[in-house]
């Protein structure tokens, strides 16, 4: 038995199955926000993935938004890679479509369907580092590797 959450053991088992090779570090400090997640770990900000929820305003559906931790979403640009406006939902919200809680929101291992956008801006480092679903648990991945294990649109988000 492991003594990991069962989130952290939903992502590991997704990017297993996705093919991808990650390693969950277990942060001291608390890596709830991007700029936290940065100090945890030594990354820049920009480095760090923001795992962001949205909900389209027409269709209801959830989208997952990977976003570098420097910048912000502009909605228009979200809009162009969606096709539909997009809206922040609450807490619960995000629970529901995830099945993390905010601050652990990870890339992969969701319960839920989502579509996934990924920031262009992720693929100037080498690797990033995104929440393993806990605000405590984070993992580093090379941005490509990162795609393709959520099958994310790229583009520009801001
Ligand atoms: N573990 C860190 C770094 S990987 C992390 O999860 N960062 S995050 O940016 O992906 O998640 C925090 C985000 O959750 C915040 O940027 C904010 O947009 C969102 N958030 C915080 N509180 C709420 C809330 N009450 N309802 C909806 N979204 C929220």
């Amino acid at each position: 038995m492991s003594d990991k959450p069962a989130a952290v053991q939903r992502v590991e088992a997704a990017a297993e199955a996705k093919g991808i090779r990650i390693k969950v570090v277990k942060t001291e400090q608390s890596a709830r926000t991007a700029e936290e997640a940065a100090a945890a770990v030594g990354a820049e900000v920009g480095q760090i993935v923001k795992s962001l929820v949205f909900r389209g305003v027409d269709s209801g559906k959830a989208y997952l938004l990977l976003v570098s931790g420097a910048n912000r979403v502009e909605s228009s640009k979200a809009m162009e890679l969606t096709g539909e406006a997009l809206e922040r939902p609450d807490a619960a919200f995000v629970r529901e479509a995830t099945g993390f809680a905010i601050g652990g929101v990870a890339p992969l291992g969701g319960t839920g369907d989502l579509s996934v956008i990924m920031d262009e801006d992720l693929f100037r480092y080498a690797t990033v580092w995104a929440a393993a679903g806990t605000p405590n648990h984070v993992f580093e991945v090379v941005p490509l590797q990162l795609r393709s294990a959520t099958g994310a649109v790229v583009g520009a988000v801001h």
